[in-house]
């Protein structure tokens, strides 16, 4: 078995919620937030049998988007003088991390 966490754009949530559930995938979905940004984002945490992992991992794919978004930088200009401009970063689709699981058991 493999426990997948696949941290997407909050704006993709839904879609990637839908379609799990629509392919009889069972997910539990965490409210996460990114180191870089400090920006909300969503970790579904899957556990799947081995032989579901790559449909899951295309479902993710395909409903998770890439973007840009913009986060404040800061930056001297001079002695004592200080500016912040907004630099772009790319965004998603997914990150995604497989592990194996060594033991699965609902009680
Ligand atoms: P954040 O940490 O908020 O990062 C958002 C985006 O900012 C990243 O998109 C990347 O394009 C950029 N970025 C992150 N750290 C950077 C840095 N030190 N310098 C320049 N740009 C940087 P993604 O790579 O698509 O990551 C989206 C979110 O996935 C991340 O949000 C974080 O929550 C998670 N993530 C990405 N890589 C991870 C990793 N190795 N371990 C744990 N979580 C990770």
């Amino acid at each position: 078995m493999k426990l997948i966490f696949a941290i997407i754009n909050n704006d993709d949530s839904h879609a990637v919620q839908s379609a799990l559930t629509k392919g009889g995938i069972q997910a539990t979905k965490l409210a996460s937030s990114g180191g870089f940004l400090m920006a909300g984002n969503t970790t579904f945490m899957i556990c799947s049998d081995d032989d579901k992992l790559e449909e899951i991992i295309e479902i993710v794919k395909k409903h998770s988007h890439r973007r840009k978004q913009f986060v404040p930088n800061s930056a001297s200009y001079g002695i004592g003088s200080y500016a912040s401009f907004p630099v772009e970063v790319t965004v998603g689709g997914a990150t995604v991390f497989v592990t194996n699981v060594e033991r699965f058991e609902k009680i």
